[in-house]
């Protein structure tokens, strides 16, 4: 404490807070001097280079560190006190008049302790209540000062500091992290000119195209008014009532009815900014911009029974990947694209840059990569953190600026008012995860919790008696607004209607779906199959295909016959009969398929099953060599705990068949050993648990013995054995060949999923 009263002479007990470097107050009336808190120079080691960008943060590293650093708390070898630190004597039992007497009113230990828990709980997010956070770093790739003075991209390895939040949208705060859903991809620069936000989705399109329809398009998807049932699901009449009376949506329909509503891991989907930024110079010259994240793990999906099932057996799943991925040191990380365009550009598409409803294929205008973000560091406490931080689509800084997407003008105004009464008052950007780096001053003052103690009686501008202070920065440092022409519009006055081309509601559609692989394409019917068929009104399924027929006749067909609709019912009428010729007619970057990613096994996980009596070399050269490329090699027992292998060694599973289910693993090791084998094979769960990986299209490795649990569990062993080694995603080895199938094994699991065995109906 004296080390630190010494090192903040002005308030020991709240340095660095609000703005000023190591607590030092302003003279009074002076200009103070806007500090960084940032460690001095953000541009991290030349020393750490790497091939991407010259510059990497050190591992477990980052800028915010140091800033929360003044609030964390770490009670270990502390006494227990009450919130006005006087210390507990008896933490048991509260104050009675004797020992069976009543509880006396005077006791204010009892009474803090549970008022404080009383009020515990704050409103949940209206939507995306249930997400998971991560610190890490943004760190940009070359000085980007030809398009943009925003201040991550000023300069060749730049870090900059970030707070990620990813959620599901309309679940509640405790609800499962795999159902079918958009995902939030919230991403907060702290960076040395103020806080941007770039509050984006997994998918590059939204629902509708003005903020005007969002209440009734979220109290559709919400759990139904009268029962509030179903709870983190789209599939129910409600929402399918509004959306097929909506065509807008069909093209974010096709998206969440892909796999990409339902990704295997935060690290492995893609981020999108969906409206359409302006990036400003400098010299005050502007661009248009649509911001992209791609995982470097490449984008990788769960199948729906596979989906379906994990919600019951960890409904954590997403957000334990995102925990266990950052302690295991396989951080996420993800490139940050532009796509980069001009007003006159724009103004020939074929489809309108403010409708949110349309993504620019990017065979029209490419992707530019700037940087890339890694997240490497976990919050240290779910509520401070990822429950209190505050993002907002009006959080911008110099150099980075709206268009007139109507879509973003309801989000400028949405998200501090929602905040405000979530975060009970204004004064929720000092809570420690939304305070910026970057210095506040300004004569914004009082209201609920503040925080800052400003000094002096000035608080208002101009002012003379605090020398003009805090005074304007002026265009040269401050925001200064883009002066956009607005085009054409100018005799129409004030009107509530859209663009003529916003009308065209399906040529993107159709678009997406015909950009997908076969496998893809399956999906997506069978989702609105599943999704259509859990609608009880009818005329809502058959309104619902008539509207896909004007998408694609493939699917609608498909989509009909699954829920029996025979004939097919004619295409709604479309709003804009001949929409103008699109420039592109199938884009493959639209598939998931076009990011396999790095093939890297990290943060992988691998079941291998075991019990008394397997083979225990093959397993340890098995569980090395996972380990050796990153993966997560869990030993999956008929029981937990030791158990003696074949020869002569000791193994021991930290989890079972029972509590760890096949579909929690991307891969399966079946190990060899008669006795051991014979042991799985009486316990229901292993073929159950094999029976799952199959179907979901897995890679696994049977080693010797193990060909029996195939068999037994009913798998077409033959037909997998006779073709070439881990084309199948089957792979076969006895125990002496068991290196060279290991490297297939792993081979095959670089390549996720295996679909050539997929089949809808599933034969087993
Ligand atoms: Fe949001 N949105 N949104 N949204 N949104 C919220 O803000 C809103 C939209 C997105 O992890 C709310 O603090 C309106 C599109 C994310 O904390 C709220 C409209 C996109 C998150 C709100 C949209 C998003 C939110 C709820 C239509 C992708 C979670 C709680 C005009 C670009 C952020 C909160 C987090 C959260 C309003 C549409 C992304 C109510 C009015 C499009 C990732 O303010």
């Amino acid at each position: 404490v004296e080390a630190l009263a010494a090192a903040m002479p002005h308030n020991p007990t709240k340095p660095a807070e609000h703005g000023f470097a190591n607590g030092v107050a302003p003279q009074a009336g002076a200009t103070a001097e806007p500090a960084s808190r940032l460690p001095t120079g953000s541009t991290l080691s030349e020393a750490n280079s790497n091939d991407k960008a010259g510059t990497q943060a050190p591992e477990g590293v980052n800028a915010t560190i140091a800033p929360l650093d003044r609030v964390r708390v770490d009670s270990s070898g502390q006494m227990l006190t009450t919130n006005q630190g006087v210390a507990v004597g008896d933490n048991q039992n509260s104050l009675k008049y004797g020992v069976r007497g009543p509880a006396l009113l005077e006791d204010f230990i009892l009474r803090e302790k549970i008022t404080h828990f009383d009020h515990e709980r704050i409103p949940e997010r209206i939507v995306h209540a249930r997400g998971s956070g991560a610190h890490g770093f943004f760190e940009c790739y070359d000085a980007l000062t030809d398009i943009t003075r925003a201040a991550p991209f000023q300069e060749k390895g730049k870090v900059t500091p970030v707070f990620v939040r990813f959620s599901t949208v309309q679940g509640e705060r405790g609800s499962k992290d795999t159902a079918r859903d958009v995902r939030g991809f919230a991403v907060k620069f702290y960076t040395d000119e103020g806080n941007w936000d770039l509050v984006g989705n997994n998918i590059p399109v939204f629902f509708i195209q003005d903020a005007m329809k969002f209440p009734d398009l979220v109290h559709a998807v919400k759990p139904e008014a009268h029962h509030q049932m179903p709870q983190a699901a789209s599939a129910h009449d409600t929402f399918w009532d509004l959306v097929s009376l909506m065509p807008e949506s069909t093209h974010m329909l096709m998206w969440v009815m892909s796999d990409r509503a339902i990704p295997r891991s935060f690290a492995t989907m893609q981020g999108f900014g969906v409206h359409t930024f302006r990036m400003v110079n400098a010299q005050g010259e502007s661009v248009f911009v649509k911001f992209h994240w791609t995982p470097i793990a490449g984008t990788h999906s769960l199948v729906w029974d596979e989906a379906v099932k994990i919600s019951g057996a960890d409904p954590d799943y997403h957000r334990r990947d995102l925990w266990e991925r950052i302690e295991a040191g396989a951080y996420p990380e993800y490139e940050l694209g532009l796509q980069v365009f001009t007003e006159e550009q724009a103004e020939q598409f074929s489809f309108d840059i403010l409708d949110a409803t349309k993504i620019i294929p990017e065979e029209l205008v490419p992707l530019r990569p700037v940087g890339r973000m890694v997240l490497n560091r976990n919050p240290d406490n779910f509520f401070a953190e990822t429950e209190q931080v505050a993002f907002c689509a009006a959080h911008v800084v110099p150099g980075i600026d709206f268009s007139n997407d109507p879509l973003l003008a309801g989000r400028i105004h949405s998200y501090v008012d929602t905040q405000i009464s979530r975060l009970g008052g204004p004064n929720f950007h000092e809570i420690p995860i939304n305070a910026p780096i970057a210095p506040v001053h300004n004569n914004q003052r009082d209201g609920l919790h503040r925080q800052a103690i400003h000094r002096g009686r000035v608080n208002y501008e101009p002012n003379s008696l605090a020398g003009g202070c805090p005074f304007q920065a002026g265009a040269a440092q401050g925001f200064v607004s883009v002066p956009a022409r607005i085009l054409a519009d100018e005799e129409q006055g004030k009107v509530r209607a859209k663009p003529e081309k916003f009308a065209d509601h399906y040529t993107q559609a159709r678009l997406f779906f015909e950009s997908q692989s076969p496998v893809e394409q399956d999906h997506i019917a069978n989702a609105f199959r599943f999704e259509l068929s859990k609608v009880t009104v009818p005329a809502i399924r058959e309104r619902m295909v008539a509207s896909l027929r004007n998408a694609s006749e493939k699917l609608a067909r498909k989509v009909g016959t699954g829920l029996g609709i025979d004939p097919l019912p004619g295409p709604l009428p479309p709003a804009l009969p001949n929409p103008v010729q699109p420039e592109v007619l199938k884009s493959p970057a639209l598939s998931l398929l076009a990011r396999p990613g790095d093939g890297s096994l990290k943060g992988r996980k691998v079941a291998i099953l075991v019990a008394p009596g397997v083979e225990g070399s093959s397993i340890a050269a098995a569980q090395g060599a996972l380990v050796r490329q990153g993966a997560v090699a869990r030993l999956v027992g008929t029981r937990i705990g030791r158990m003696p292998t074949a020869d002569g060694d000791v193994l021991d599973a930290d989890c079972s068949l029972e509590n760890e289910p096949g579909f929690l693993f991307d891969a399966l090791v079946l190990p060899d050993g008669a006795e051991g084998v014979a042991a799985l094979a009486q316990d229901g769960h292993t073929l159950e648990f094999i029976k799952d990986q199959f179907r979901h299209c897995k890679t696994i490795l049977t080693i010797g013995a193990s060909s029996a649990l195939m068999m037994r569990a009913g798998l077409p062993v033959s037909m997998a054995k006779s073709h070439s080694l881990g084309t199948t995603g089957l792979v076969f080895a006895d125990s002496s060949g068991v290196d060279s199938a290991l490297q297939h094994f792993m081979a095959a699991m670089s390549r996720h999923r295996h679909f050539g065995r997929e089949m809808d109906p599933p034969l087993l």
